[in-house]
């Protein structure tokens, strides 16, 4: 998953950690302003996690290895979809209507390997073609994958800029971010050198043919200048490799590992991290996905912080967790847990919904079980996908509830669920 502080109209900190393990990149802002909003006193009882995919237009099978884009484009305070169709057809922008239904207003063509989205206000479109500073519209850049990296055929990343009727233009290559043989798999939008103008950091994976590192793209509004980043770019894509997981911390001298000082064990390798509040202390928590367990650091102090585990539930397949407001409650602390399939297995492993309801001094979460993924089918396992990735749409159709968006094509097809949580309401008596 991916989360940046830099979207438009919101001026970026300087300082952030990355933490990546190939596929993984997130952003976090330097100062940590916990929300207020208190929970509920009174409510519903019990909560039904619902799959809403097919009444709201997100029923859609494909291939979906990649990270899709959640923003608002428009911008009309309605989370927008851009779907991760990875090579099977173009990524479909999804406008969202105040009913919370979803309807394609354009797609990002032309159909190619693409792996990852992410959005910021990146540059303009000028009355004469050519490209200019950021404008206030959203724009996305796509990673490309590149045959992995067996061939020489340029495999271009997209940076697709918002024109002023809606529509886009890329200019990856003209503004200098194509990485024509990068192997892309993850990017991230963020402000590394903290002008208030989005940058882009790209992950590659390793190559046979093209040796190509991560990239850190410097924005100079308009045009990309790569910053040498020796922890975060030369030595990156060997580290990918070795499937370990790196926090980087932005700082005067560049991007510095600072994983040994947060606590963490160097053994534990991460399929997909986040950093959220989940106890409602003020502090950032920890949290992962391992292929067998799902795991909470809660931060605990300037010395232990993240140095032992809180919470860990067991998993057959993990592949990627996302934190949000699933219930309603004013904070996001609820946490969507995405369980695949594990070879074996006719259909995927269930995913899992915690909610958290520990105090000062105990540990603990609710276990709400998501509805399984549809089967798409196959009449060979997995019949229904094989489970991917997880984005929260936050206040989905102003319920103040998020919508869990679950892609499940890994490598073979899957469909798209959309997960709710419903209150049950119990009969007045
Ligand atoms: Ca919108
Ligand atoms: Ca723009
Ligand atoms: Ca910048
Ligand atoms: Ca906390």
């Amino acid at each position: 998953m991916i989360v940046t502080d830099s979207l438009p109209g919101r001026r970026s900190k300087r300082a952030l950690v990355l933490a990546g393990s190939c596929a993984i990149l997130i952003a976090i802002p330097a100062a940590w302003t916990p929300r207020t909003a208190a929970r509920a006193e009174t409510g519903p009882t019990a909560w039904s996690a619902t799959d809403v995919g097919g009444a709201i237009g997100l029923q859609i099978s494909s291939g979906t290895d990649g990270q899709l884009c959640a923003v608002d484009v428009d911008p009309d305070g309605m989370t927008d979809l851009v779907l991760s169709m990875h090579g099977s057809d173009p990524w479909p922008l999804l406008r969202q209507s105040p009913d919370g239904s979803f309807a394609r207003s354009y797609e990002f063509g032309p159909v190619s390997d693409y792996h990852g989205c992410t959005s910021s206000d990146f540059a303009s479109v000028n009355e004469d073609g050519t490209f200019g500073p950021p404008d206030g519209r959203v724009d996305f850049y796509f990673t490309t994958g590149a045959c992995q990296g067996k061939c020489t055929k340029p495999y271009p990343n997209r940076l697709y800029v918002q024109t002023p009727i809606g529509t886009y233009v890329d200019a990856a290559a003209a503004l200098q971010v194509d990485n024509p043989h990068g192997r892309g798999r993850d990017a991230v939008a963020v402000d590394a050198n903290a002008d208030g103008i989005s940058d882009i950091y790209v992950t590659n994976e390793p190559s046979s043919l093209f040796v190509e590192p991560n990239h850190l793209y410097i924005n100079q509004a308009p045009g990309f200048v790569e910053r040498a980043e020796p922890q975060a770019t030369g030595q990156y894509s060997s580290k990918c490799a070795a499937k370990v997981t790196y926090f980087f911390a932005n700082t005067p001298d560049g991007f510095v590992d600072v994983r040994a000082s947060l606590g963490v064990p160097s053994s534990e390798t991460y399929r997909d991290v986040a950093l959220a509040d989940v106890n409602g202390d003020g502090h950032l928590d920890l949290l992962a996905v391992r292929q067998t367990k799902f795991l909470v650091r809660l931060w605990r102090g300037p010395t232990s912080q993240y140095g032992a585990i809180s919470y860990q539930i067991p998993l057959q397949q993990g592949r990627s967790l996302a934190v949000g407001d699933l219930l309603g409650s004013g904070r996001a602390q609820d946490v969507y847990v995405v369980d695949g399939w594990k070879s074996g297995s006719l259909r995927q492993a269930t995913d899992q919904i915690l909610q958290w309801t520990g105090s000062a001094t105990t540990t603990s979460f609710a276990k709400y079980v998501a509805p399984q993924a549809l089967d798409t089918g196959r009449t060979t396992a997995p019949l229904n996908g094989e489970g991917d990735q997880v984005t929260i749409v936050p206040n989905w159709a102003g319920t103040g509830r998020g919508l869990a968006v679950i892609s499940n094509g890994l490598y073979v097809k899957g469909t798209y669920q959309a997960v709710t949580m419903e209150p049950v309401l119990s009969p007045t008596p």
